[in-house]
């Protein structure tokens, strides 16, 4: 293992390249994230952090994440001259990213516009050991030149999002050395307290606190010979009021105790522990390597260790996209990734979902249906939270009809779906009798209200839906959808006799709560076998949904070179009379359900499916799936071209959109693509086993996860060994 594979690298400086990076240098501890913006001043950069659960009201999305302000503040005057990389010369940078322990460092040689040469070194961490505390720290050496130093570090409370402003000014103070800033969310009222202090390293410098309303600041500022180096560091404590009491990590500290090595030292012993459990190592191919580290340090550092109400955004802490919204991507493409290394961030993201029944009870009532419905998109408390017009993202005078939050409703079945994977993998039997159970009979409960009964066929039905595939919206019988809803009520059905059985006493108040009675329980089981289920015997391919085969087929070489996905190519309108998808529909279907599927009848759709499917510039799910379901059929070549679409997704921002925040499930899936598709795991109830197939120039690929508790080991050689 080289270091190399553990860094993400910008060298040299690109400013066209700004937001990008910002995205991928995000820290963060699993309650903070902050993006890789510049201590100082530069025009148009995103400086943001956010903190989980901190939502607030805004206009079209409803909630969003709320912008803390910024902890990284830090302007350098040199002797008169204010650093800034617009102005004067860079004679050297290069900032690095350790995904070891998230420690970011930016490195660089800087001459002023009157000819002071200068070498900077910028280095932050977003302690792991206590979520409440961040530090920061620069070193500054003239290089040919004598003068005055001055070091500004404040907290802005007019930090926004976007434009919008979400903190109101409560007070502000100074306490010896620390000073405090208190705000509070304007619409969900959220009371944030932010205090700062200011460190150097001679103790005769000149320490100055500014007052300035809404944005106090500290000042450090010192006369330095030539090549004399001096160190300024900071720390900050975030503390936001619904949280506190539930995080052990956030315990309250002394400002004038925090001491730079011993916090990076505490930091960086979590963050070992961490990678212990978690990493992956792939030997002979050092890129997707790196993209890999990558991917599952950005999953580290949004997974919520110490709140199960909270869960993660799709593009996590780390940008505005989505607004922090959490989709169904937490679910089915991050949710494993915990499951089988950190359980208990698991349990807390499901946890998230329980808490959340009554928005989920609400949303189904209001469309009229039983049940929990829960909402395609959702913030702090579970309620639905998709846009219903937004504006178009090439010509923003005009309003898009977003059907998701009316119709995409596969989310509930997919939640059922990871609360059995969570129990299977780690046989947390007081989740499932707490709290797991009643997820899965409530949305079944959903669903039993929602299918439609067609007299003709003598069939139910599911219309008027979403599938995975959004390319396709309001239509019937999406094969993803009717069969994970068979699945979901049949499966509802067991664990209410499992229930029965073996926790009789807890059985017995659930169903009183829940006024289940059997009669309602064996409708659900009737209603389960007479679902309608696309299948074609003669053919054996599975119908994406009603009339989906009479819709054009296009050629999508004929489209090479592009750098957009069809539907924005074509527009949204036509690209739904094609039968290209967004991402794999049905071929999703057949990664959570290999067991409903014959290897043939998946070959025969797979084949069918691909080159339908917008892989290159769709959605970023689509990739990881792809490759899962190629290397379980042996098309290596495709299951690499898919894994390496994953890994690129942030890194090599492929989209060109990793600006607004990482795709946390192309992280997730990347994972999954790993540890599912090339070592093959499969986890059954009672043991679990592998079939590896190696991407070709592979040498190794090694994990561990998390089964029933004990900590398993696969070191999967080329050669075939383990
Ligand atoms: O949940 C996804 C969806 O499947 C495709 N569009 C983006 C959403 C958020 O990542």
């Amino acid at each position: 293992m080289t270091d190399h594979n553990w860094m993400v690298v910008e060298e040299g400086f690109d400013p066209e390249r700004v937001a990008h990076f910002e995205t991928v240098f995000t820290q963060g501890n699993g309650f903070l994230g902050t993006r890789g913006s510049f201590e100082e001043y530069y025009p148009g950069k995103h400086n943001s952090t956010f903190a989980h659960g901190v939502f607030d009201d805004v206009p079209i999305f409803f909630k969003e994440l709320a912008n803390l302000p910024d902890w990284t503040e830090l302007f350098v005057d040199l002797d008169g001259e204010t650093f800034s990389l617009v102005s004067g010369e860079l004679l050297g940078y290069r900032r690095c990213l350790s995904l070891r322990d998230g420690l970011l460092v930016r490195e660089l040689r800087w001459k002023s516009p009157q000819g002071k040469i200068s070498s900077l070194v910028f280095s932050r961490f977003i302690s792991r050991a206590n979520e409440r505390l961040c530090l920061q720290k620069v070193e500054i050496t003239p290089e040919n030149y004598a003068g005055k130093l001055l070091v500004r570090a404040g907290l802005d409370g007019g930090a926004s999002n976007l434009d919008l402003k979400h903190w109101d000014w409560l007070n502000q103070r100074q306490q010896a050395k620390t000073f405090t800033l208190e705000l509070k969310t304007k619409g969900s009222g959220i009371k944030l307290e932010m205090s700062q202090i200011l460190c150097c390293s001679d103790k005769n410098a000149a320490h100055s606190y500014w007052n300035t309303f809404n944005h106090p600041t500290q000042a450090i500022e010192k006369v330095l010979k030539e090549h004399e180096k001096f160190t300024v560091w900071k720390a900050v404590e975030i503390k936001v009021a619904p949280f506190e009491q539930e995080s052990p990590a956030g315990k309250p500290i002394n400002l004038d105790e925090v001491q730079w090595d011993a916090q990076l030292a505490a930091h960086r012993k979590l963050w070992q522990e961490d990678w212990q459990r978690s990493d992956i190592i792939i030997e002979g191919d050092d890129e997707t390597q790196l993209a890999m580290r990558a991917s599952i340090y950005h999953l580290l550092i949004a997974g919520p260790r110490h709140s199960e109400r909270v869960n993660i955004g799709a593009k996590t802490l780390s940008g505005q996209g989505y607004r922090g919204h959490t989709f169904w991507d937490t679910e089915i493409f991050m949710l494993p990734f915990f499951t089988y290394t950190n359980p208990q961030i698991a349990r807390n993201l499901l946890s998230y979902r329980y808490h959340n029944l009554p928005g989920a009870l609400e949303k189904a009532s209001k469309n009229g249906f039983e049940g929990a419905q829960y909402p395609w998109e959702s913030a702090a408390d579970g309620r639905e939270v998709t846009p219903v017009w937004v504006p178009y993202h090439k010509d923003p005078s005009q309003m898009v009809r977003i059907w998701c939050g009316d119709v995409e409703i596969h989310i509930s079945s997919d939640i059922a779906y990871a609360v059995l994977q969570y129990w299977k993998a780690t046989g947390d039997e007081r989740f499932m009798v707490d709290r797991g159970a009643e997820i899965v009979l409530q949305t079944a409960r959903f669903w039993a209200s929602r299918l439609e009964w067609n007299s003709q066929t003598q069939q139910y039905e599911i219309n008027n839906v979403i599938g995975p595939d959004e390319n396709h919206d309001r239509i019937d019988n999406n094969a993803y959808t009717n069969y994970m809803v068979r699945w979901h009520l049949r499966t509802a059905v067991g664990i209410f006799a499992w229930l029965k059985t073996q926790h009789p006493a807890e059985f017995k108040s659930l169903a009183e709560r829940l006024s289940l009675s059997d009669e309602q329980v064996a409708e659900w089981a009737d209603k389960a076998e007479k679902i309608f289920l696309a299948f074609d015997e003669k053919t054996g391919l599975i119908e994406q949904f009603d009339g989906y085969f009479n819709l054009k087929t296009l050629d999508m070489r004929d489209f090479a070179g592009r750098t957009d996905s069809i539907q924005s190519i074509l527009g949204v309108e036509e690209a739904a009379q094609t039968q290209t998808l967004k991402q794999p529909d049905v071929l999703m279907l057949m990664y959570l359900h290999p067991e409903l599927f014959d290897p043939e009848i998946q070959k025969i759709n797979f084949d069918y499916y691909t080159p339908r499917t917008d892989l290159e510039y769709g959605s970023s799910l689509g990739p990881s799936i792809q490759a899962i379901m190629a290397a379980r059929l042996g098309e290596m070549q495709n299951a690499y071209e898919n894994f390496v679409r994953a890994a690129q997704a942030d890194l090599k921002d492929v989209r060109g959109n990793a600006r607004d925040g990482i795709h946390g499930a192309s992280a997730g899936g990347l994972w999954q693509a790993a540890v599912f598709g090339f070592a093959g795991l499969k986890i059954g109830e009672q043991a679990w086993s592998i079939d590896p197939k190696l991407p070709q120039g592979w040498k190794r690929l090694a994990f561990k996860f998390w089964y029933h508790g004990k900590e398993e080991s696969i070191d999967i050689r080329a050669e075939g060994k383990r």
